[in-house]
């Protein structure tokens, strides 16, 4: 894990989503971007995930990526109390495999948007992280740059 000037707050709803929601910060390694994860459910934690929310600026983050299984309601969450913008990653987690938290992420109400990625798509939610990221870092940007010729060329 990097903790180094975060500017990525990686959270997730259970410890059981650490697998897939580690790989995000593998990525983001790739690209030289400082990371934080925290494991906080929206349901089972709900004052503490409110806080995290609430104090990810304050604390320098520039973008938030929210994964959740089953009702998933915490990239919702996280959108409802910070104005940072937040990129949802539904997980499989139980006998719908991803679909009920896909559908929960991604039908937020008008003005309150989370950025939603494929069932499990990690290396999206990275790449997407990056790509916000790198409208203000010359650095992200031209890592970014090199990422993208590569996949071309493979
Ligand atoms: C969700 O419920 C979590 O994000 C996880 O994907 C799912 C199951 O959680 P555990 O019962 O494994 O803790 O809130």
């Amino acid at each position: 894990m990097n903790e180094k000037s975060p500017s990525v707050l990686i959270i997730m709803g259970s410890k059981s989503d650490l697998p897939t929601m580690e790989k995000v910060g593998t990525q983001l390694d790739e690209f030289g971007i400082g990371y934080v994860i925290e494991v906080s459910s929206a349901h089972r934690n709900p004052d503490r995930t409110m806080k995290l929310a609430l104090e990810a600026e304050k604390r320098g983050i520039k973008v938030i990526v929210a994964g959740a299984g089953l009702a998933a309601a915490l990239p919702g969450v996280m959108a409802a109390h910070s104005a940072l913008p937040v990129i949802g990653v539904p997980l499989a987690a139980g006998a719908l495999n991803g679909i009920d938290s896909l559908l929960s992420i991604v039908q937020m109400p008008p003005g309150v948007p989370v950025a939603t990625v494929g069932i499990g798509a990690h290396k999206n939610a990275a790449v997407l992280a990056a790509q916000i990221i790198a409208q203000s870092d010359d650095a992200v940007a031209n890592k970014l740059a090199e990422f993208r010729a590569k996949q071309s060329a493979a």
